[in-house]
């Protein structure tokens, strides 16, 4: 029989291989898995109770604030603000940083997006939980200012995220690989299921909003005609999958291999997605996976980060994948024609070369 390991034993044993680690770590994980717990509750018991749908207000990024967000990020802040663990914290509802009320001895910074994805909660849609812990930079003793939440993603001590899904799950680094833990509701405990995921290094799948196509630079639009190719070599062409819920997107790239993009657009030429609370937190899991994850240009954690709600283009998934979304955005690369065109076209050239003939 498989031996049972709860999230808290694990990240423990993690730990463990660091001689002189004071076991702080675990400690910041445990409170993330037990607010993602209250999280997981409600968002089970949605259906049930008036907490559904819009709750009349708008989040700093101009977006509709739904209530069981606004629910996610108190019981968060509510239940990791306490520990005198963090010196402060910054979540993707709050427009400014949040200061716990023992701050000045806590050794650590969470950066969060308590539920990602909450376009999607009143359709049933898995939402998600993403996290990143830093160590902080001003002193100890002091009052953290916005400047310990700047970090460059590199500097991330851990990271993760919680799917509400058709099961929940919690995956998480430390830097030392990627590992999955599936609650198990009865016992209320998370349980290693997903040991070591790595990323393939190609995938068959792209997730990207093509409904967008209009807004696209031509670099993405030739990419897309080239995943849409068919070529047995490359396993082309891809499948399309988009949940809208980047959490639940990523994850499943993860698991099966494939490329995420939320790029830059004419409309949008920063992209939509944060730094801070979505991008570098999924760009150290997917890097510790054996994945890549840049802006397609430059690595996501090395971007040095200027402001809180900072957006980021992001591409994301296997390596290859990535590797070549970037060339086309940056114009390296453009599309071969259709094998199956080209024998009309040269039709075609010696139709126009016997007109001019005659
Ligand atoms: P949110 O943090 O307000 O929920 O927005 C982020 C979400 C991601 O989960 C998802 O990848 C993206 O927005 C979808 O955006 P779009 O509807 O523009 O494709
Ligand atoms: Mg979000």
């Amino acid at each position: 029989m498989a031996e049972l390991i709860t999230i808290e034993r694990h990240i423990l044993e993690q730990q463990r291989k660091f001689p002189g680690a004071s076991g702080e770590l675990t400690q910041l994980l445990s409170d993330v898995t037990f607010a993602a717990k209250l999280v997981r509750r409600e968002v089970i018991r949605a259906g049930l109770v008036d907490i559904l749908g819009s709750a009349g207000a708008q989040n700093v990024q101009g977006e509709e604030v739904k209530k069981l967000d606004q629910f996610a990020n108190e019981k968060f802040i509510q239940a990791i603000g306490h520990h005198g663990r963090f010196a402060v914290m910054a979540s993707e509802e709050n427009e400014d940083i949040i200061i716990p009320p023992t701050e000045k001895s806590g050794k650590y910074v969470l950066l969060f997006d308590p539920l990602d994805g909450s376009s999607n909660i009143d359709a049933n849609v898995s939402v998600g939980t993403i996290f990143s812990i830093y160590k902080r930079k001003s002193a100890l003793g002091t009052t953290a200012t916005v400047q310990d939440c700047l970090q460059k993603g590199v500097d991330q001590v851990a990271a993760g995220y919680v799917i509400y899904g058709s099961s929940v799950m919690m995956v998480y680094t430390t830097g030392q690989g990627v590992h999955g833990f599936t609650l198990d509701p009865t016992i209320g405990e998370f349980l290693l299921s997903h040991p070591n995921i790595t990323i393939p290094k190609r995938g068959k799948i792209y997730s990207i909003n093509e409904g967008y196509y209009r807004y696209f630079f031509d670099g993405i639009k030739k990419y897309i005609k080239y995943l849409q190719q068919e070529d047995k070599e490359t396993n082309r062409p891809y499948s399309a999958r988009y949940i809208g819920s980047l959490v639940a997107d990523f994850h499943r790239n993860l698991l099966y291999g494939g490329i995420f993009i939320y790029p830059r657009t004419k409309k949008a030429p920063e992209g939509k997605l944060r730094l801070l609370y979505e991008a570098n937190p999924l760009a150290f899991v997917c890097e510790q996976a054996g994945g890549r994850a840049t802006d397609g240009y430059k690595r996501i954690l090395d971007i040095v980060p200027e402001k809180l709600h900072q957006r980021t283009p992001l591409f994301i998934g296997s390596e290859e994948d990535v590797k070549i979304a970037e060339e086309f955005e940056q114009g390296l690369r453009e599309v071969e024609h259709d094998r199956e065109l080209i024998p009309s076209m040269l039709a075609e050239v010696s139709r126009a070369e016997s007109t001019l003939l005659r």
